[in-house]
């Protein structure tokens, strides 16, 4: 797409999974920001970042959506999923029961994303 209306090559989608308050949209912040956000709003309505890198020359643009909050029940949902390159699982290492959670998370993965989706946890 070189000489287009774009300055990348590919776009691909991430989601971020987990746990209510694991520092799901910190951790978005704090990659496209590059800054640690003390005081995070509760995520409202759909939110992504995106961030442009670089691979092998070729400029991929990522596009990363943040849970808007369904995450508290659990119930997130199909479309959040749909698309998805990679899924990031994400859990507080402090609270066990956020780790013990990701099972379930990674089965909603696996279910609604295609095989080709690769899942990944960060704590
Ligand atoms: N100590 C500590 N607190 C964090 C970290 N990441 C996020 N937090 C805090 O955890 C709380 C929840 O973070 P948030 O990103 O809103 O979680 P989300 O509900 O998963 O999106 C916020 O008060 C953050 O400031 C971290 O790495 N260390
Ligand atoms: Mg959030």
């Amino acid at each position: 797409m070189s000489g287009g209306p774009y300055n990348y090559s590919y776009i691909f989608k991430y989601i971020i999974i987990g746990d209510m308050g694991v520092g799901k949209s910190c951790l978005l912040h704090q990659f496209t920001e590059k800054k640690f956000m003390a005081d995070c709003p509760h995520t409202i309505g759909v939110e992504f970042g995106t961030r442009i890198i670089e691979v092998c020359g070729q400029k991929i643009k990522l596009q990363i959506w943040d849970t808007a909050g369904q995450e508290r029940f659990r119930a997130v949902t199909r479309s959040y999923y749909r698309g998805a390159a990679g899924a990031l699982m994400v859990y507080d290492i402090t609270r066990r029961s956020t780790y013990n959670h990701l099972s379930s998370w990674l089965t909603d993965a696996r279910n609604l994303t295609n095989p080709n989706t690769v899942c990944f946890i960060f704590k």
